[in-house]
């Protein structure tokens, strides 16, 4: 046996972090949830054994049944509540700004519809967000189908409303054009602090027009118009291909974005990819807006979005990237191009949902969740 062996050596190191992390989480949150569910939901039929179970489906079991709230959470119907929670979960369903195939309308739909497969507890990270953080879904804003600006005012008010209560907003695009107004929004409630913004994508997004109006591939050349969203704390992330209009590379070149392709990440390396990432977006900034479009990923791993395009990032290069860089905190975040309609085995939606679940519990290990002061 060697000499520093542990009863726990036979594992890795992550994976001893990971089985000794979850010996300390508690499962207070858990024992109550059991009581509400046979509260609510009534105690089974007498001949189920196990008596945790109710009669009528309520919270997590079974995964395939019930409502698809995010990961089943609170359906908050009075949105005046939501900063009573850590976390609020709000579908912006819009795609009027894609200028290929449609179809991230159904994001929020999507991403919901595959969160029921998800626990609150993830293995690695060693958090159950059922015990750490509360969360609502306040289901979608009102978006306004064929109008580009009126979506826009609608999403910014929305994700205003819920960064002002003090809830750590979740956006469930859409395409990304919503980028503009959800920072925007973020922007407006600084009292006049730097947003800085981490942006993964295959694109740039910041030409000024697409196709005459400010579609999926500008929501940055707005955003940093904006006086306290500079464009030197814009660091995108996974940019390549065949797909990043020239137009929009002139404006990042003009302007001063950080450009990081996908080979210059994983040559340098994930965790100092991840440094710069934060040195930029962090530089002079009060805070730091996630904005992670899907297509980041290489289009095997995302066929349901609006423009794959080959080459991208492994799922397991992004969720390391993430769990680096959520060290610092987000001021909020936004997962965008999920495309159902042309997903297969709801992969893309399943990775969306990965990337949230992820974000969150690097948050609640961070010590960014729950909310400062709340219980
Ligand atoms: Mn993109």
């Amino acid at each position: 046996m060697p000499e520093d062996a542990t009863p726990q050596s036979q594992h890795g190191p992550e994976a001893r972090y990971a089985v000794e992390a979850e010996a300390a989480l508690p499962q207070t949150k858990y024992e109550q949830e059991i009581a509400w569910r046979l509260e609510v939901g009534l105690p089974a039929a007498d001949s189920v054994v196990d008596r945790s179970i109710p009669t009528f489906s309520r919270g997590e079991l079974p995964h395939f049944a019930g409502i698809n709230t995010f990961l089943k959470q609170h359906f908050l119907e009075d949105v005046r509540q939501c900063g009573n929670y850590d976390v609020a979960i709000v579908g912006a369903p819009f795609d009027g700004g894609t200028t290929y195939r449609a179809g991230a309308r159904f994001g929020p739909q999507g991403i919901r519809k595959i969160s029921a497969l998800y626990g609150s507890y993830s293995f690695e990270l060693g958090v159950d967000l059922r015990e750490s953080i509360t969360m609502c879904d306040l289901g979608d804003i009102f978006t306004i189908p064929g109008n580009i600006e009126k979506t826009f005012d609608q999403v910014s008010r929305a994700v205003g409303h819920v960064f002002a209560s003090g809830a750590f907003p979740v956006v469930l695009g859409g395409d990304h054009s919503l980028g503009y107004p959800t920072t925007r929004a973020i922007a407006e409630h600084l009292g006049g602090g730097n947003l800085g913004i981490i942006h993964f994508d295959r694109h740039v997004d910041t030409q000024d027009t697409d196709l005459d109006e400010r579609m999926h591939t500008t929501p940055w050349f707005h955003a940093t118009n904006l006086p306290n969203v500079p464009a030197k704390n814009l660091v995108q992330i996974g940019i390549g291909g065949w797909q990043a209009p020239r137009a929009g590379v002139k404006v990042s070149r003009e302007r001063g974005t950080t450009i990081m392709t996908v080979t210059d990440c994983v040559e340098m390396g994930i965790e100092k990819a991840a440094e710069r990432a934060l040195e930029v977006a962090w530089d002079g900034a009060d805070a730091v807006w996630l904005s992670f479009d899907i297509d980041c990923l290489d289009a095997a791993f995302v066929p349901g979005t609006g423009w794959p395009e080959p080459g991208g990032f492994l799922p397991r290069e992004v969720l390391k990237f993430i769990h680096l860089i959520a060290a610092e905190g987000f001021a909020g975040m936004e997962v965008v191009e999920c495309a159902p309609p042309y997903d297969n085995a709801e992969i893309t939606s399943l990775m969306a949902c990965r990337v949230i679940c992820d974000t969150l519990g690097c948050l609640v290990r961070a010590g960014h969740l729950p909310k400062a002061g709340a219980a």
